[in-house]
């Protein structure tokens, strides 16, 4: 009898030892400044992603995806940290990340401190930079053009400029996807966290000019937008929108469409990218108990409202593609439609992996969404910009409300590119539930940085 209970002792062990080996993967692939024209998401009918839909033919796409602050820094700062910006403090690009985030409160250091593989390239954190302590390994950047040699940052937007020699390898993400392909080629012991964070479709809005073929300027069309569509808004959504900068320039110059096929090329640039990462990934030991979240940090304006890049809080610069694949949750070819947020990608992540969820990571497990999309959720997505700034997404509607007190709703079973503000006179109150109570001040900012 007790020979018996010791072969069934060790046989859990040995099961139990399997089990710790089995944990899934990671593969973790960030986007910059990529908004909704994603082909399969059908916003716009001239984006050309054959390998980001590819993706999503993999797992769950969600449909209403939002990041959770419409700018580069703060945005990588809120996600990979965990604390939303009125917790952190860190509200705009300049709120220089490594003062908002302790060595360990990272989502890389959860996996780092669970005996993972950890290895990141590119743009995770805002300027490609990452904390020593939470990776084993980080690509070295230096050297490699952002946006590639003799590009200036307005080139393809404001600037007429091409570069006919300009070649995929001369920008940093073919490096970056190259560095990640090589680690997921490699057979270990213990499982992998491996980011690839790409940097385009981010200004220069150059790419090789084989990109451009597929987006001839004469078929360019401007997107959806409508005469007078800020005349309803506050005072403070007339400044969030800006229209005597960058939409005032484009409408001078005539390059609004220009700017356009420019981005949609550097999209497609992107898609590239990414298509490299996944045939690699198809051939790797490993795929099969791999988990992929791709994300991008948050939107972009084309001109929708007046407005143009990110930093604001309107459909346009708040949404992003959002796609899982999870062995034995998601299924392939599946949507959600309900609101999520970037805030639910670390607790996620850990979930899925079944690591602990420090105690300061605020945002929802999505997981419930990722084994059934059609299940009820009741959060909404929430983005904010700057202190006291917020939006409310809900399965249907946009609520905004400035630090002024003003505020803006939109139907979007009626009004999917929010030309109607609804507010006035509207009983709103049952959005400030999900508004904080407190808002940590705001920092100066140390530095000009608008990247
Ligand atoms: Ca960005």
């Amino acid at each position: 009898m007790h020979r018996y209970l010791l072969a069934l002792f060790l046989t859990l062990v040995s099961i139990g030892t399997l089990c710790a080996d089995d944990r899934p993967n990671v593969l973790f692939i960030a986007v910059d400044d990529l908004n909704h024209w994603v082909s399969h998401l059908g916003r716009n009918a001239q984006a050309k992603t054959p390998n980001i839909d590819r993706l999503a033919a993999m797992g769950t796409t969600f449909t209403n995806a939002h990041t959770a602050v419409p700018a580069c820094e703060p945005s990588r700062c809120a996600l990979m940290g965990g604390r939303r910006p009125w917790v952190s403090g860190c509200y705009l690009n300049g709120h220089s990340w490594r003062d908002y985030q302790k060595p360990g409160e990272g989502l890389s250091a959860q996996f780092l401190q669970a005996g993972y593989y950890v290895s990141g390239a590119g743009k995770i954190y805002h300027q490609m930079s990452a904390l020593d302590a939470e990776w084993h390994d980080y690509m070295n950047a230096k050297g490699l053009h952002s946006n590639g040699p003799g590009v200036d940052k307005y080139d393809g937007y404001h600037v007429e400029k091409t570069f006919p020699e300009l070649k995929d390898e001369d920008i940093v993400d073919w490096h970056s996807v190259d560095y990640c392909i090589e680690r997921l080629a490699q057979k270990r012991d213990e499982p992998y966290f491996i980011a690839c964070g790409l940097y385009k479709p981010h200004l220069a809005f150059v790419a090789p000019r084989k990109y451009y073929d597929d987006f001839p300027l004469d078929e360019i069309e401007l997107p959806p937008h409508i005469e007078g569509d800020l005349d309803d808004l506050p005072p403070a959504g007339v400044k969030m929108a800006k229209p005597q900068a960058d939409h005032a320039k484009f409408l001078e110059s005539g390059r609004w469409k220009a700017a356009i096929q420019s981005y949609l090329a550097t999209c497609a640039y992107t898609d590239m990218n990414v298509g490299r990462l996944l045939d690699a990934f198809e051939k790797s030991p490993d795929r099969d108990n791999t988990i992929i979240v791709f994300w991008s940090d948050h939107g972009w304006s084309l001109g929708e409202k007046q407005h143009w890049r990110k930093f604001a809080l309107w459909e346009e610069t708040t949404r992003i593609p959002m796609i899982w694949v999870a062995p034995g949750v998601t299924q392939a070819g599946t949507s959600c439609s309900q609101p999520v947020d970037t805030m639910s990608i670390y607790p996620t992540l850990c979930s899925l992996a079944d690591i602990d969820i420090p105690t300061h990571v605020s945002g929802h497990d999505i997981s419930p969404l990722l084994k059934d999309p059609e299940t009820s959720w009741q959060h909404p997505a929430i983005t904010t910009h700057g202190r006291g700034n917020h939006a409310v997404r809900t399965a249907t509607e946009r609520y905004i409300r400035y630090a002024d007190g003003s505020e803006e709703y939109y139907d979007h079973t009626t009004d999917p590119y929010e030309w109607k503000n609804l507010a006035k006179g509207a009983d709103l109150s049952r959005f400030q539930n999900w508004l904080p109570k407190e808002e940590i001040a705001s920092k100066a900012i140390k530095k000009k940085n608008k990247k």
